[in-house]
């Protein structure tokens, strides 16, 4: 018996796989080869491999299996083939991999990984003990914990904007009325940024298993990431602007298209408009009370049963009616799609589901069934994609009677709160993978099949919402932060989160206002709407056994203010729209902290900072998050401002706290400010913008790009679109110069005549127009009757109106 155990203990001993049930570090580099897009080393314990993606982006990969994995990512579609130049060089004791701007020094015994910039300095590195690590399953990275290091992004994580000393989770789970503590919830973007010295880099762990960040929690010594299983497959970002390195990491995951112009409008949701007299109720309501509108939201209670492509009949006797009716209004429905397929014998999803093969499955090889909405149902396995084209099909039957675009929800996937058993079976694009490996990617999944079957139409863009997501989802989704609540802690996420979001890379983001539970003071809901005016996404929704929350439901006088605040919204919809063009070609944040603009200024980092925003760079935004105040205290960072409301100009680098009623959210221009408007409208598309007005905050010189399209098509693709530039110049003694010019014109502009909204330093005794005088007016209401001219419009501000053309030189001397 003695014998027995001896030998038992000496073979566990032996055997190599018990480094594999405990923690296990990777070993010293035993070789090295060199190839065409980096390096591969063996160590120890492990595989190594290096990728120079770019001269800024390396990509890290460690794996203890005999090879590494062959599946595509799910997040990153960067597949530019162009050679970077770098060099790989093994001295003693080290091996150096040097790009024009980074260097990867992998010190050999044991095998450590450090980044430096091109002048040395440490950005960051293994920790000296831990470095790449095993504990059982898992795959951890370990990282040095510089002081004063800050660490943003993270995606949509509650809190405000500062991972610094916290620890997340990724694994999207549905969580209603989440806290401002709460983690994880919906979405999870492996994504972050560190900051030390001003300098940014980032950091995206390509792993879709539950993983975890610790950023500094409970630890002074380190920071670590990690997850479950799967490799250690990480890519590491310079910046060292940090807006570099989300235009990086975006175009490793991909950018959102163009939405239509009609997503960029006010959208009114609740759960549920649930009838076709309901939702005809509503529509009339914002028409006759003139606030403006482009979209209803139908939740669940559309459906016969909540079966997925079915209408109530008893409600919605005649959805293509409805829905034709409604867009004569101005009106585009969205209804909302989950993905559980009600398990029932006589429904046809089921039946053609089951028979093609399209759901997840036990690995027994029988359908899974979970219990939602539907009560028991089956879950589509979006990670095939003929189940994709499978659910892009039935899609068109919802496209068919009239609908615009499709809200996503219960995608984490939910199964009432609890998860699906961890051995369900998805197809993994034919690799084959368990629950475990998918889960995060569900949604992406799912939004890549109802984006796939939106693109088919060339004639009309993609409008996707979704609740869940993973790193990638900007390709197919807007993104909406979920079941919040009315209380002034949401107020505050609303602010924090989409911008957090926007670091992450999702641009398209927004949550629901007025809170989606609660019943908010018509104050509270003003100041919702008021921030929501200038999130890129702008619902309000909310949830079932609640009290009206339509804008006109919170008395006269509130109705007043919510109508002013929508209208201004409509008002700034050319400065929003030319800010998500940018953003699909950046893929930088619409709204924007601070300190991605000015990431030199250590005050933009502040905790109070983040209660404010940039939109775009141009516009700085400082929404009251709070239902008693009527004072904001705000920082406006280096340089010259003008606030909107009267004009005043400031200084920047200091802290300041103005007046901010009801109704007027401060609103500042930046100097060297060019940001387009129109006239405010019921409905996108409601009439053709005739003229556009370009506020203009004179600086020395400054520019802006003018973006047009039809706004719809997606032709802008092909190059169907018109740039118009526009210079401004002030010189010493306060002569200013403007230039408009078109510089790419493939797009038929509705615009007849341009206004500039001009804050000058002083009223010039002259103004011509490519050397014709204009004539000034009386007042501004007698220049809007007339084709050209010019008026004094408020105290230091000039209005001065144009027939559109090109070129055209304004000068105010
Ligand atoms: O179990 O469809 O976040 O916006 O109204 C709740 C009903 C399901 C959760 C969504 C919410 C929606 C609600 N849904």
């Amino acid at each position: 018996m003695r014998l027995l155990w001896k030998i038992l203990l000496v073979a566990a001993l032996l055997l190599p796989g018990n480094a594999w049930g405990e923690f296990s570090y990777t070993g010293d580099v035993k070789s090295l080869t060199k190839d065409g897009s980096g390096a591969g080393l063996t160590l120890s314990n492990a595989k190594l491999r290096i990728y120079v993606v770019k001269s800024n982006i390396i990509r890290i990969r460690l794996t203890r299996e005999d090879k590494f994995s062959e599946v595509p990512s799910y997040a990153v579609i960067y597949d530019k083939k162009e050679p970077v130049q770098f060099s790989v060089d093994r001295k003693r004791g080290m091996t150096e991999v040097k790009t024009d701007e980074l260097t990867l020094r992998i010190d050999e015994n044991p095998c450590r990984i450090t980044f430096l910039d091109k002048g040395g300095n440490i950005l960051n590195e293994d920790e000296k003990s831990f470095g790449m690590s095993f504990d059982g399953e898992e795959v951890r990275c370990f990282k040095k914990l510089f002081k004063d290091e800050k660490f943003f992004g993270l995606g949509e994580k509650t809190g405000n904007l500062s991972r610094t000393g916290d620890s997340y989770i990724m694994w999207n789970s549905d969580f209603p009325f989440y806290t401002k503590a709460t983690d994880p919830i919906y979405a999870s973007i492996p994504f972050f940024i560190g900051i030390r010295d001003h300098k940014a880099y980032g950091i995206f762990l390509d792993n879709t298993y539950r993983s975890q960040f610790s950023m500094g929690a409970g630890s002074d010594r380190f920071y670590w990431f990690g997850a479950d299983k799967g490799e250690l497959d990480y890519y590491f970002i310079y910046g060292p602007d940090p807006k570099r390195v989300i235009s990086s990491y975006t175009e490793l995951t991909g950018r959102m298209e163009l939405p239509p112009l009609w997503a960029l409008g006010f959208q009114q949701s609740r759960w549920s408009y649930g009838s076709e007299e309901k939702v005809r109720e509503i529509a009339k309501q914002f028409r006759t009370r003139e606030i403006p509108c482009d979209v209803i939201y139908l939740d669940i209670d559309y459906m016969n049963g909540y079966r997925v492509f079915t209408w109530n009949r008893e409600k919605f006797p005649d959805p293509p009616r409805m829905m034709a009716d409604l867009a004569r209004q101005g009106f585009k429905i969205v209804p909302i799609i989950d993905p559980g397929v009600k398990a029932d014998d006589g429904y046809f999803a089921a039946k053609e589901g089951l028979a093609g093969d399209h759901f997840a499955k036990y690995p027994d090889g029988s359908p899974y069934k979970g219990e939602v909405w539907p009560s028991w149902a089956y879950f589509p396995d979006f990670t095939s994609e003929k189940t994709r084209a499978w659910w892009g099909n039935n899609l068109s039957i919802l496209l068919d009677a009239g609908v615009a675009g499709f809200w996503n929800d219960m995608n984490e996937p939910a199964v009432w709160g609890k998860n699906v058993p961890d051995i369900i079976r998805f197809s993994d694009g034919g690799y084959q993978a368990d629950h475990k490996k998918i889960h995060n990617v569900f949604a992406l999944q799912m939004a890549k099949a109802t984006f796939d079957r939106l693109s088919r139409d060339p004639e009309r863009r993609p409008f996707v919402l979704t609740r869940a997501g993973f790193s990638g989802i900007q390709r197919y989704a807007a993104m909406w932060t979920g079941d919040n609540y009315a209380n002034e802690d949401h107020l505050a996420l609303a602010c924090y989160m989409p911008q957090s979001m926007g670091i992450s890379g999702l641009p398209f983001t927004g949550s629901d206002v007025g809170g989606f539970g609660g019943t908010p003071s018509p104050a509270l809901f003003i100041r919702w709407l008021e921030l929501g005016a200038f999130t890129p996404f702008f619902r309000a929704h909310s949830c079932i056994d609640t009290p009206d929350k339509e804008p006109w439901t919170f008395g006269a006088e509130a109705e007043k203010i919510a109508r002013e605040t929508i209208r201004m919204r409509y008002r700034f919809l050319p400065c929003l729209y030319n800010e998500f063009r940018r953003s699909t070609l950046t893929g930088l944040p619409i709204m924007r902290a601070l300190f991605l603009e000015y990431p030199g200024d250590d005050e933009c980092y502040a905790p109070d900072a983040q209660k404010e925003f940039m939109l775009g760079d141009s516009l700085l935004v400082a929404p009251v998050l709070s239902e008693k105040d009527i004072l904001k205290k705000l920082y406006l960072p280096e340089g010259y401002w003008l606030n909107i409301w009267d004009h005043k100009h400031y200084k920047g680098s200091q802290w300041i706290a103005i007046e901010a009623p009801l109704g007027q959210i401060p609103l500042f221009l930046r100097r060297g400010a060019i940001i387009p408007q129109w006239d405010a409208q019921n409905y996108v598309g409601e009439h053709e913008n005739g003229e556009v007005e370009f506020s203009i905050f004179p600086g020395e010189s400054s520019s802006y790009e003018y973006y047009e399209d039809d706004g719809i098509s997606r032709k802008y693709k092909d190059g169907a679109y018109a740039l118009t530039n526009i210079q401004v110049s002030e010189d010493k003694v306060g002569s200013v110069r403007i230039s408009i010019s078109k510089t790419y014109d493939r797009y038929d502009s509705k615009v007849k005549s341009y206004r500039l909204r001009l804050f000058a330093t002083r009223l010039p005794a002259e103004i011509s127009v490519n050397g014709r005088r204009l004539e000034r007016c009386e007042s501004e209401k007698s220049l809007m009757a007339r084709t050209e001219g010019y008026a004094q419009a408020g105290e230091g501000v000039i209005l001065i109106k144009i027939p559109a053309g090109s070129p055209i030189e304004v000068n105010l001397n």
